[in-house]
């Protein structure tokens, strides 16, 4: 979902030499082979949008697999970036890498501060690793490397498998089932209590370009600016979208994660940057997605 949002922010931004590999064609956990791509290529940019990401139960469940795919992949590009002379790199953290009960919004300075959300705590983990690889190469070797921390994200090919999706994709996929199927309820997991922030991934790929020409610094950057929603509001939002009028249900014995998401934009928003879109626009957008390609 990423990479393709960042292949088409690149092109709208008027960049013509792209270069990207699908999972299938290169496995960047391979030192030896992601070596040989940037070798054979000689990227100026690098923007790593690859990653292992799921949702609450994905990351809960296999804290093991976050914690080595996205280290190995992080570290072989960050590396390459450095031993191949790129200009510049972006590495994409992501907003459960703050503290779980940090101030509201969450400040980039509060980082390091306290004990993450334990559900994805392997995932976390390596992400502060990737930020942290970043600003080592900065100061020892004066690499231009950046790390943006972009907030829940949602849209076009997002993940739809139960077992893996984030929350929009999931509901989505469910009641949209649900309505077809004539089924008269589902189930949510938790309270529906928590509140997540959710910006649309081609306003975060918009922000990531933005970031390669008006950001050099160490410390990493939020991109929000996004909607604030109940994860019970979302539901409602979801249902009118799917046309499912059925019974929801609420799973309290999955967990709710941390109790609220909502990332400061204050620092982006004083480089020039704000998103642009509506989140009902592209909730909408997301659903004729699935419908598209999925259901
Ligand atoms: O989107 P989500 O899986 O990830 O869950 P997080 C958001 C909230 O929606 C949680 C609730 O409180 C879930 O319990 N929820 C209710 C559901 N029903 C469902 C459902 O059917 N599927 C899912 N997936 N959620 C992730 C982190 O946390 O955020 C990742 O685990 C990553 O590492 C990602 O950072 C951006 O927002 O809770």
């Amino acid at each position: 979902m990423v990479g393709r949002a960042l292949w088409r922010a690149m092109e709208a931004a008027g960049f013509t030499q792209i270069i990207g590999r699908t999972r299938a064609e290169l496995d960047l956990r391979d030192a030896v082979a992601t070596d040989e791509f940037l070798q054979s290529e000689k990227p100026d940019v690098i923007l790593i949008a690859a990653a292992k990401v799921g949702g609450i139960e994905a990351n809960r469940t296999q804290p093991a697999d976050f914690f080595f795919d996205n280290l190995q992949i992080q570290t072989n590009l960050i590396h390459g970036a450095h031993t191949h002379d790129a200009g510049k790199l972006l590495f994409l953290g992501s907003a459960c890498i703050y503290p779980r009960l940090a101030e509201q919004p969450m400040r980039e300075d509060s980082l390091f501060t306290g004990p993450v959300e334990p559900t994805n705590d392997g995932y976390a983990a390596a992400k502060l690793a990737g930020l942290k690889m970043c600003q080592a190469y900065r100061e020892q070797h004066g690499c231009d490397f950046i790390t943006a921390i972009p907030t829940n994200l949602f849209g076009q090919h997002d993940h739809y498998e139960p077992e893996r999706s984030h929350v929009i994709p999931a509901l989505i996929a469910k009641y949209h089932a649900a309505k077809t199927n004539g089924d008269d309820s589902v189930t949510n997991w938790g309270t529906g209590d928590p509140r997540r922030e959710f910006l649309n991934v081609d306003d975060a790929a918009e922000a990531c370009v933005y970031l390669l020409d008006n950001y050099s610094n160490a410390e990493p950057i939020n991109i929000a600016g996004g909607t604030e929603i109940s994860i019970r509001e979302l539901n409602n939002k979801i249902a009118a979208l799917t046309g499912y009028t059925g019974a929801v249900e609420w799973d309290t014995e999955k967990p709710d994660g941390m109790p609220r998401k909502l990332l400061d934009n204050s620092r982006l928003t004083e480089l020039g940057w704000q998103p642009k879109t509506d989140f009902g626009e592209k909730l909408k957008l997301a659903f004729v997605d699935y419908c598209e390609r999925v259901a």
